[in-house]
């Protein structure tokens, strides 16, 4: 049956995810804070033959949905979306949904949940990996954290949007185990970066590392995607660095709040905050890789100005799969 779906938030994520909702015969109304991008969303729609309403606020948008999504970067972004001048939160309709896709704390998404419970209003942290090509493709897997009974709810516009969703525990559950993850990801990567140092500073081209990576215990869908960039150097966003700072960054305030300590964590951040206050641009999170590539004037991204260690040469990318990020 067709829903009437709020949708907030059309960056790398949200774009794709309420084009394939309106494809699908629901009656979408978009809102993103710059308006053009709204504009452009909905003229991709109409040319799939799907109609889209922009609204002109977060609360024009949530005011006529019994579903109401949203994905946007990062906790300020939530707050003023949903409190904020004509809010989302105070214009939900009693009865119906708010779902939230974006990466936040968990502690966030339980405050959502309780302004959701005042007004009747039911609420799914909901956040997703499968990163801009499981939004395009609809193949994105979600996170939840809530009530069985919400989610029975939203399955069939989930279904639209991904094949796989995991029911975590109450509110928050989904956030947590999305940063758990994302700080792997991260890990993994920074690790990676660290084994190409290595093995570039040796003398061998970095592609032969990957090689022999793609035949051992070390491989993993996110190095194929990941080591590639790292070797070509050429880091365009799927999943921005920028996200990625911003997520390990809450994965260890959580840690924190546990009572948990995480060195490798902590170390990794670092070097992430290293490569993130040099860049000069929106590039992929595969870019803490920097930290080992030779600049101008022979000094590295370091905060404590080491020297360069990689030497990248001419290397070529092996051919990877066509497949984009799993973040
Ligand atoms: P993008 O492509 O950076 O898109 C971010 C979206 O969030 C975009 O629509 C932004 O609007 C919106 N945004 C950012 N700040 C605000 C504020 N303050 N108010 C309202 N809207 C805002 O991110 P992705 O789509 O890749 O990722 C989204 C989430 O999923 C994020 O939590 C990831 O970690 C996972 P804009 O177009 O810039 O005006």
């Amino acid at each position: 049956m067709n829903q009437d779906v709020g949708f907030i938030g059309l960056g790398l994520m949200g774009r794709p995810m309420a084009l394939n909702l309106a494809k699908a015969g629901h009656n979408v109304t978009v809102w993103n804070r710059t308006a053009t991008r709204a504009a452009e969303v909905a003229a991709e729609a109409a040319k799939l033959g799907a109609t889209m309403r922009v609204a002109k606020s977060p609360g024009e948008a949530a005011a006529g949905a019994n579903v109401l999504m949203m994905i946007v970067s990062d906790p300020p972004a939530v707050e003023s979306v949903l409190w904020g001048a004509n809010g989302a939160l105070a214009a939900l309709k009693k009865g119906s949904v708010l779902v939230d896709s974006s990466t936040v704390s968990p502690a966030l998404a339980r405050k959502s949940a309780a302004a959701c419970a005042e007004r009747g209003v039911a609420y799914l942290d909901a956040p997703v990996t499968g990163g801009t090509w499981g939004a395009e493709q609809g193949n994105l897997v979600f996170m939840i954290g809530g009530e069985a009974a919400t989610l029975a709810r939203v399955e069939p516009l989930l279904g639209v949007l991904g094949k796989k969703w995991f029911l975590l525990g109450p509110n928050g559950a989904g956030q947590s185990v999305k940063l758990a993850m994302n700080l792997l990801l991260a890990l993994e990567v920074d690790a990676m970066a660290e084994a190409l140092a290595i093995v570039t500073s040796a003398g061998i081209e970095g592609g032969r590392l990957v090689e022999v990576m793609q035949s051992s215990m070390a491989r993993s869908p996110v190095l194929d995607i990941k080591a590639p960039m790292i070797v070509a150097g050429e880091y365009k966003a799927s999943f921005p660095l920028r996200l990625m700072h911003k997520d390990m960054t809450l994965a260890m305030e959580l840690a924190r709040q546990l009572g948990l300590k995480l060195p490798a964590g902590e170390a990794s951040r670092e070097t992430y905050d290293a490569v993130l206050r040099a860049a000069k641009d929106d590039p992929d999170y595969a870019a803490v890789a920097r930290y080992w590539e030779k600049r101008p004037g022979g000094k590295t991204a370091t905060p404590q100005g080491g020297v360069a260690v990689a030497r990248r040469g001419r290397e070529r990318p092996r051919p990877g799969r066509k497949r984009r990020d799993s973040e």
